[in-house]
C-alpha cells in the first residue's frame, strides 16, 4: 500500500498535507521520501522537494511567519522561469481558501426562509490582491493549496470549496486550539467523507420519517385544537437526525443514549425516538377525559405536565439493542443540561474498588437545546465547561440546537449579542457544524460528522440546525401578533417533508403517487391508535387514591454502628502512605492526631467523615464525593487527597483500602454549583445504590443551584417518581464571617419540605455526623439529604467524639440535655446545630440551674414523637424556648414552630434569636458578638 510507484495522486497529495501539518502523521517511508528530495517521482506532485526546501527553510513543514508566501514561491518552475503574478497570486489563494474555512458560514445558506446572509468580502477572489481572475485561478495547482476538495486547480476547486463551506453546511472549526484536530476536521469537511450521497433505501426511510414527524404533529393539532404540543414542524429532521446518532451511538459501543431536551418537538421525540406507542401519548391528550380527577396518588405523587415526562424505551440498531433514556426535566430551560451529564457519567462509571473505572464508550448524551435558550441560559456554559474534566467527562456530548430562529415572541437579534446562537460552545474549543433544516441529507450528513469527530476525539461537539417555527410557540399562540412578516413566509413555503417528497420524485426515488402514500399511511396509523384507545374508553379504570403519604418520624432503626477494631484498622489504613511519601509536616502531624484520637476521645469531624465513608466502601457501597476545594476541604479538615511535598504526586488513601468493595470517587469541581448540583443529580439517580455527596464552601453558594434544588432534588419524587440519596454538605454558621458566609438558606430547605420529600439535619457532634452519614447510605428507602455543616466545630473539642461514640449507638434526632435533676428545670430551651456550644459556653449557664438545653438534630421530618416524650421528661416546665441564631424570617423557626407546639403539648414556646432581618448577619465582627451574647444570655435568663 505504501508502494509509492504509480500511486494515485491525490492519496499523495492527501499525505503530503498531512505531511506538511504534521511529519509524524504519515507512514515512515512516505516521510522519508517527501524528505529525500525525489518526490517528483511521484506522478501528480511536481516541484514537491523544491516545496519541501522551502517550507523547511521557512522553520519546518509547521513553519509560520511567511510559510504561506515561501510555499508559493516554492511552485516556481524555477526561478528563471518566474512568474511574479503567480507567486502571488498563490499567496492570495491561500487566503481565499482560509477565509472559507474560517468565515464560510458568514455567507451559508442556512435559512430556509431564505434570508440573505452577511456574507464577507474575504470569500470573494476578486476582491483579493492580486484579483483571483478565472485565468489566474485555472493556473493555481489545488495542490499546493492543501486543501481537499476535488479539482486539479483552483478554478474548479474553488466552486467545491464554496459548496462545502458556504452551502447548506456550514463549519465553524479554525478557532480549536488542538492542531490535530482542526486538521481531521478540515480533511473530512473537505472530502466530504461523511456526506456521502444517501442510497436510495436511505432516501425513502428519511422520507417515511419525516411523514410520520408532520403526520404526528398535524394530527395532535386537528384532533386536541389548542391542546399544548409544542410543535417541531420547521425542524421536523431533528427526529431522523437523532436516528441516525443513535445508529451511531450503538456501532460505536455504547448500550445507552441518554437525552435531555425541552418542550419543543418532545412528544415527537417521545414517539418516534424513545419508541412510546401512539396510544399512550394519545391518552395524555385526552387526559381530562380519562381521569376522576385526582390530587394525588398512593405515593403522593401529583404528576407533572405531559411534555415534562420523562421515559425509557429500548431500540433496536443494527449493532444490537440500545436503551433510550429521555431524562424528565422542569420548565427551567436547560436546567436539565448537567442532570444528563451526571446520568452518563453514571452509566459509564464501573464502581468497582479504588476510584472506579469510567469507560467514556457504553454511553452518550445527547443534548436538544433551543436556540434562545442556548445562548441566554449560564448554565449552557457551565455545562460545556465538564467536557474535559476529570470527575466530569462523558466522552462528549452531541449538542443539537434546533434552531428555529425565534423564542417565544423574542427574535434573535433581542435575544443575543452574537451572530449565531451557538457562539458560546466556540469559547470551549467546541466544533460547530451549522445545517439548513430543509435539507435533511445535509442535516444527516451533520450528524455523520459530529459523532465520527466525537468517537475520534471524545469532545463534545455542536450542530445548530437552522429551520423555523411554522407555529406559534405552542398551539395557543399567535404568532402574526408578533413575528407577522415571519409568519406569512412560513405559510408560503412547502414543508421538509414536501420539498424532500419532491426532490425525490425529481430524482427519480418515489413516484409521485408513493410519496403521497406514505405521507397518507404515517396519519393514518395515528388515525388508527387513536380509534383502538377510543375503543377502551368508558371500560373500568381502577379508581385512583387520594391518600396522602405521611411523613415518618425519621427515626426509623437503621444498624450503623461499625465495630471498633475495624474502625481502628481503617484509620491505619487511611493513614498509610506509600513509602517515601512525603506529606507536609504540619499536616503530617494533623493527620497523626487521627491515631491518638481513637484512644484519647477527640476524633474531628474529617477524621469522622473519612470512617463513615471509608467504611461504607468497606461493606459495598461505592461514594462519590465532590465540590469546591474539597479533596482538602475549604476548611482544611478533610485531606482526602494528599500530595507529595517533593514531587507533586497525590495519593488518596481511601482509594486503596485492601479490603474495599466499591469505588471511592472524589473530585476537586469547578466553580460552578448550578451545573454540579445537577450533575451529582443526575448521577444519583442512574447510581441508587451509591452515596453521591456535594459540598458547598460555604451554604450560602448553594443557591446558586437553586433551580436543581426547587426544580429536581425537593419536588422530582412528586412529579416524576424520581429520587436518590443526594446528600448536600452545606457549611453553616454563624461566626461573624458576614452576611454570605454564615447562613445555608435553611429556611429555604425547610420550607420546600413534604411528603418526606427531603432529610434535614444539623449535627453537633462527629459520631451524629458519622451515623448520620452511613444511616444515608444504608436506609432501605432513598431520599435527598440536606446537612447544615459546621465551620468552627470541625475541630471544636466539645463536639467531637469517641472510638466508643462511633462503634456505639446511632444516629439521634433529638439530644437531650445532660442534667441531673429534671425536676429542677423550669425551662427547656431547643436549639439546633452550633448555637448550642454558644448558650452552653455562656457565662450566664452557671447561672441558670432551672434552664435545660436540648438539640434538635434532625429538622425535617421532624421528630415529633421523640421530641414529645423528651418534654415528658421534664415534669416543672413553665415554658419552652427555640433559640436560633439566624433572624426571626430565616432559620427553622417558621417552619417547625408548629411542630414544637405539637410536641408542647399545651407549654408555651417561646422564640429568642436574631429579630427580621432583610439581610442573613451583620457585617461588622462587633456586632456579631454582640448579637451572639444576647441571643444566649436570653436563652438562659
Ligand atoms: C429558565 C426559563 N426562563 C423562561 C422560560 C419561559 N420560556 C419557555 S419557552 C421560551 C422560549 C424558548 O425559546 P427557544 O430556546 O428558542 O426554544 P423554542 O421554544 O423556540 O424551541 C421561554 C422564554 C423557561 N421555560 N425557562
Amino acid at each position: 500500500m505504501h508502494d509509492v510507484d504509480g500511486v494515485n495522486a491525490g492519496y499523495a497529495r492527501l499525505l503530503l498535507d498531512e505531511y506538511l501539518d504534521n511529519p509524524e502523521s504519515v507512514p515512515p517511508e512516505w516521510r522519508a521520501l517527501f524528505e529525500s528530495g525525489e518526490a517528483e517521482v511521484v506522478r501528480g506532485l511536481p516541484g514537491i522537494a523544491r516545496l519541501l526546501e522551502r517550507a523547511a527553510a521557512n522553520g519546518g513543514p509547521n513553519g509560520h511567519g511567511n510559510g504561506e508566501v515561501a510555499v508559493a514561491e516554492a511552485v516556481r518552475p524555477s526561478p528563471a522561469e518566474a512568474d511574479r503574478e503567480l507567486v502571488g497570486a498563490v499567496a492570495a489563494a491561500m487566503a481565499l481558501v482560509k477565509a472559507h474555512r474560517m468565515h464560510g458560514h458568514l455567507a451559508a445558506r442556512l435559512d430556509p426562509l431564505g434570508s440573505e446572509p452577511l456574507g464577507d468580502p474575504a470569500l470573494d477572489p476578486l476582491r483579493l490582491e492580486p484579483r483571483l481572475t478565472l485565468e489566474l485561478q485555472r493556473r493555481i495547482p489545488a495542490s499546493v493549496l492543501r486543501v481537499h476538495v476535488e479539482g486539479e486547480t483552483l478554478a474548479d476547486a474553488l466552486p467545491r470549496l464554496r459548496e462545502t463551506y458556504c452551502g447548506s453546511m456550514a463549519y465553524e472549526i479554525e478557532h480549536i486550539s488542538e492542531h490535530e484536530q482542526r486538521v481531521w476536521l478540515r480533511q473530512a469537511i473537505e472530502s466530504w467523507r461523511y456526506r456521502q450521497p444517501l442510497s436510495s433505501d436511505e432516501q425513502r426511510r428519511l422520507y417515511t420519517r419525516l411523514c410520520e414527524v408532520e403526520g404526528m404533529e398535524r394530527y395532535l393539532r386537528r384532533s386536541f385544537l389548542g391542546q399544548k404540543q409544542f410543535s417541531l414542524e420547521g425542524v421536523d429532521v431533528t427526529i431522523p437526525m437523532l436516528d441516525e446518532a443513535l445508529e451511531l451511538a450503538a456501532a460505536g459501543g455504547a448500550r445507552e443514549v441518554v437525552i435531555g431536551m425541552a418542550h419543543r418537538g418532545r412528544l415527537n421525540v417521545l414517539a418516534h425516538t424513545i419508541g412510546m406507542p401512539y396510544e399512550k401519548i394519545l391518552r395524555e391528550f385526552e387526559g381530562e377525559r380519562m381521569l376522576d380527577v385526582v390530587a394525588a396518588d398512593a405515593e403522593g405523587g401529583t404528576g407533572d405536565v405531559k411534555y415534562h415526562l420523562g421515559a425509557e424505551g429500548v431500540r433496536n440498531t443494527a449493532a444490537g439493542k440500545l436503551g433510550v433514556t429521555l431524562t424528565a426535566n422542569p420548565s427551567h430551560l436547560e436546567a436539565v443540561d448537567p442532570v444528563v451529564e451526571g446520568r452518563t457519567r453514571a452509566e459509564q462509571t464501573q464502581r468497582s474498588p479504588g476510584a472506579g473505572i469510567h469507560d467514556p464508550t457504553v454511553a452518550m448524551p445527547i443534548l436538544l437545546h433551543g436556540d434562545a435558550a442556548f445562548a441566554g441560559q449560564g448554565v449552557v456554559a457551565e455545562t460545556l465547561n465538564l467536557y474535559a474534566l476529570e470527575g466530569y467527562s462523558t466522552g462528549g456530548t452531541l449538542h443539537l440546537i434546533t434552531n428555529n430562529q425565534v423564542g417565544f415572541t423574542t427574535d434573535p437579534a433581542e435575544g443575543r449579542s452574537t451572530r449565531h446562537s451557538s457562539d458560546l460552545a466556540k469559547g470551549f474549543d467546541t466544533p460547530i457544524v451549522h445545517v439548513n433544516a430543509d435539507d435533511p441529507e445535509a442535516a444527516i450528513a451533520a450528524v455523520r460528522l459530529a459523532l465520527a469527530y466525537r468517537a475520534r476525539f471524545g469532545h463534545d461537539v455542536v450542530v445548530d440546525l437552522v429551520g423555523y417555527r411554522r407555529f406559534g410557540h405552542n398551539e395557543q399562540d399567535e404568532a402574526a401578533y408578533t413575528q407577522p412578516l415571519m409568519v406569512d413566509q412560513i405559510a408560503a413555503h412547502p414543508t421538509v417533508r414536501e420539498l424532500y417528497g419532491a426532490r425525490l420524485v425529481e430524482q427519480g426515488v418515489l413516484t409521485a403517487d408513493e410519496a403521497e402514500e406514505i405521507a397518507a399511511a404515517a396519519e393514518a396509523s395515528l388515525r388508527e391508535a387513536h380509534e383502538r384507545l377510543r375503543a377502551t374508553f368508558g371500560q373500568d379504570i381502577p379508581p385512583k387514591s387520594r391518600e396522602e403519604r405521611v411523613p415518618r418520624d425519621g427515626t426509623r432503626e437503621i444498624e450503623t454502628r461499625v465495630p471498633a477494631a475495624q474502625l481502628r484498622a481503617l484509620t491505619e489504613e487511611l493513614l498509610r502512605v506509600p513509602d517515601g511519601f512525603r506529606i507536609h509536616p504540619k499536616l503530617a502531624a494533623q493527620l497523626e492526631r487521627r491515631r491518638t484520637a481513637l484512644d484519647q476521645g477527640g476524633i474531628d469531624w474529617g477524621h469522622a467523615e473519612a470512617l463513615a465513608l471509608g467504611s461504607l466502601v468497606l461493606e459495598g457501597i461505592p461514594v462519590r464525593l465532590t465540590g469546591q476545594d474539597t479533596e482538602r476541604g475549604t476548611f482544611s479538615h478533610r485531606h482526602l487527597v494528599l500530595h507529595d511535598v517533593e514531587t507533586g504526586e497525590q495519593f488518596a488513601p481511601i482509594q486503596e483500602l485492601p479490603n474495599a468493595q466499591a469505588s471511592f470517587e472524589v473530585y476537586n469541581s469547578p466553580l460552578s454549583e448550578y451545573a454540579c448540583v445537577g450533575f451529582e443529580y443526575g448521577y444519583s439517580t442512574a447510581a441508587p445504590e451509591a452515596l453521591v455527596l456535594w459540598e458547598a464552601q460555604f451554604g450560602d453558594f448553594a443557591n446558586g443551584a437553586q433551580i436543581v434544588i426547587d426544580q429536581f432534588i425537593s419536588s422530582g419524587l412528586a412529579k416524576w417518581k424520581q429520587t436518590s440519596r443526594l446528600t448536600l454538605l452545606l457549611p453553616h454558621a454563624y461566626e461573624g464571617n458576614g452576611p454570605e458566609h454564615s447562613s445555608a438558606r435553611l429556611e429555604r430547605f425547610l420550607q420546600l419540605t413534604a411528603q418526606e420529600n427531603l432529610r434535614i439535619a444539623n449535627c453537633t457532634t462527629s459520631a451524629q455526623y458519622f451515623h448520620l452519614l452511613r444511616r444515608q447510605a444504608l436506609d432501605p428507602s432513598a431520599r435527598p439529604l440536606v446537612v447544615m455543616t459546621p465551620k468552627g466545630l470541625l475541630r471544636h473539642k466539645d463536639a467531637s467524639s469517641t472510638l466508643e461514640d462511633l462503634a456505639e449507638g446511632s444516629f439521634q434526632a433529638v439530644l437531650d440535655a445532660r442534667v441531673s435533676d429534671k425536676a429542677a428545670i423550669r425551662r427547656l430551651v431547643f436549639c439546633s446545630g452550633k448555637v448550642y456550644y454558644d448558650i452552653l459556653g455562656h457565662e450566664e449557664a452557671a447561672n441558670a440551674p432551672d434552664v435545660a438545653v436540648a438539640r434538635i438534630e434532625q429538622l425535617y421530618p421532624f421528630p415529633v414523637e421523640t421530641a414529645r416524650e423528651l418534654i415528658e421528661t421534664y415534669p416543672s416546665l413553665d415554658e419552652i424556648v427555640w433559640a436560633q441564631e439566624e433572624p426571626q424570617n430565616m432559620g427553622a423557626w417558621r417552619t417547625i414552630r408548629h411542630r414544637l407546639e405539637e410536641a408542647a403539648a399545651g407549654i408555651s414556646v417561646r422564640f429568642v434569636g436574631r429579630p427580621w432581618r432583610a439581610s442573613t448577619a451583620e457585617g461588622y465582627p462587633t456586632a456579631h458578638l454582640i448579637e451572639q451574647d444576647r441571643i444566649a444570655r436570653a436563652a438562659l435568663t
